[in-house]
């Protein structure tokens, strides 16, 4: 795992060129549940990888990395590189929507179990892997986290390319956004009835080896339209990822604000640790981070008016993940393949409450 800074140089180049290839139920319900069951069993899947969504191709990527012996988190970096370099996907990296200002600002984190280090980057600008230049802060400094100019600064003497983020397609959308939006609102008090797009995604990737050893990341270009110099949760370690080769990892998507106050990423691995399924720490999880949620953001009911989902996996290569509201779907590789499976949840659809969201909430 020691890389030279040359090595690593090379790695960054090797994912740049994967550019072109990106072109071209109830929680108390759950242990005794169909699907509870399935996921609970300890069948030896491993390598096995779970992510969001988004993450489909990288999944695949990531478990064909680890049967040739790869690192697990070079494999899951490997992996969400696919959605950083994807133009279209304007949740993440090159194409992510930008800041308020039309600023493209983008954060990341990662953690390497077998040898318990971290590495991560909030508000970097003209970056497209931010991954990457959260591993090289893990490999190549003292520190753990670089934000905003000193970031970029650390990437480009590491010999990352510096490029324009802000696609045409991206500032279109911005500039959409920016049309219907006062300077002079209030940020807490809007009454957010425009259609204007808001972010889809974010990308966490959480890898096991056939060994049991483990990696996690997550990359964003954070909540759209944010206030210049607001970092998220996704650069956060032990919020947007974390891991513990003993016990499991995990990470989350969605509303970074609401995930952060719980640290809700060492929360799912610390239920793990205590005997949680991975699918039912995630509902845990959801459930504390709504117990912590202001009053403006839920309803009378505490149903939340915003989008929160968590994914982990555990060293023995059971894995699960879950979403607020039904629905959604997560990403996994194992054994059988690279495949979508429904998130577990706590409500459903139906009972998200309706009417006006205020400012900033969404994040999907
Ligand atoms: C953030 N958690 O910056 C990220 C955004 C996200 O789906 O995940 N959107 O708060």
């Amino acid at each position: 795992m020691s890389l030279t800074r040359r090595d690593f140089i090379g790695a960054g180049a090797a994912a740049a060129a994967g550019l072109a290839m990106a072109r071209t139920a109830s929680a108390s319900a759950l242990p005794d549940s169909p699907v509870g069951r399935r996921r609970g069993a300890a069948a030896d899947n491993r390598p096995a990888v779970v992510s969001s969504a988004n993450g489909i191709r990288g999944v695949a990527k990531a478990r064909e990395m680890m049967l040739q012996n790869a690192d697990p988190l070079d494999a899951a970096i490997a992996g969400v590189n696919i959605t950083e370099l994807d133009p279209t996907d304007h949740s993440v990296g090159l194409g992510g929507l930008p800041n308020e200002d039309g600023v493209v600002q983008l954060d990341a984190s990662c953690m390497h179990g077998p040898t318990r280090r971290a590495g991560a980057v909030g508000a970097i600008e003209d970056i497209a892997t931010p991954s990457l230049v959260a591993k090289a802060v893990m490999d190549y400094t003292d520190h753990i986290f670089l934000v905003g100019a000193g970031a970029k600064k650390f990437a480009l003497e590491m010999g990352f390319k510096e490029q324009n983020l802000l696609t045409d397609e991206a500032r279109q959308i911005w500039l959409k956004w920016k049309a219907n939006h006062d300077p002079n609102d209030a940020w807490l008090d809007h009454d957010d009835d425009v259609k204007v797009q808001f972010t889809h995604g974010t990308i966490n990737m959480n890898a096991v080896t056939a060994g049991g050893d483990i990696g996690s990341v997550t990359t964003t270009s954070g909540m759209s339209y944010k206030i210049p110099g607001r970092v998220g949760d996704s650069a956060i370690v032990g919020a947007g990822q974390y891991c513990d080769n003993d016990v499991g990892a995990s990470g989350s998507t969605g509303r970074g604000e609401a995930n952060i106050k719980i640290a809700g990423a060492f929360f799912v691995v610390e239920q793990m640790r205590n005997g949680a399924s991975p699918e039912e720490a995630c509902l845990r999880a959801l459930q504390r981070a709504i117990q912590m949620t202001e009053a403006r953001l839920v309803d009378e009911r505490k149903r939340p008016r915003y989008d929160l989902t968590y994914y982990a996996i555990a060293k023995d290569g059971r894995y699960g993940s879950a979403n607020i509201y039904s629905g959604l779907q997560f990403a996994v590789a194992d054994a059988r393949g690279a495949r979508l499976e429904p998130c577990a949840y706590l409500f459903k659809e139906s009972e998200r409450p309706r009417g006006p969201v205020p400012m900033h909430a969404l994040s999907r």
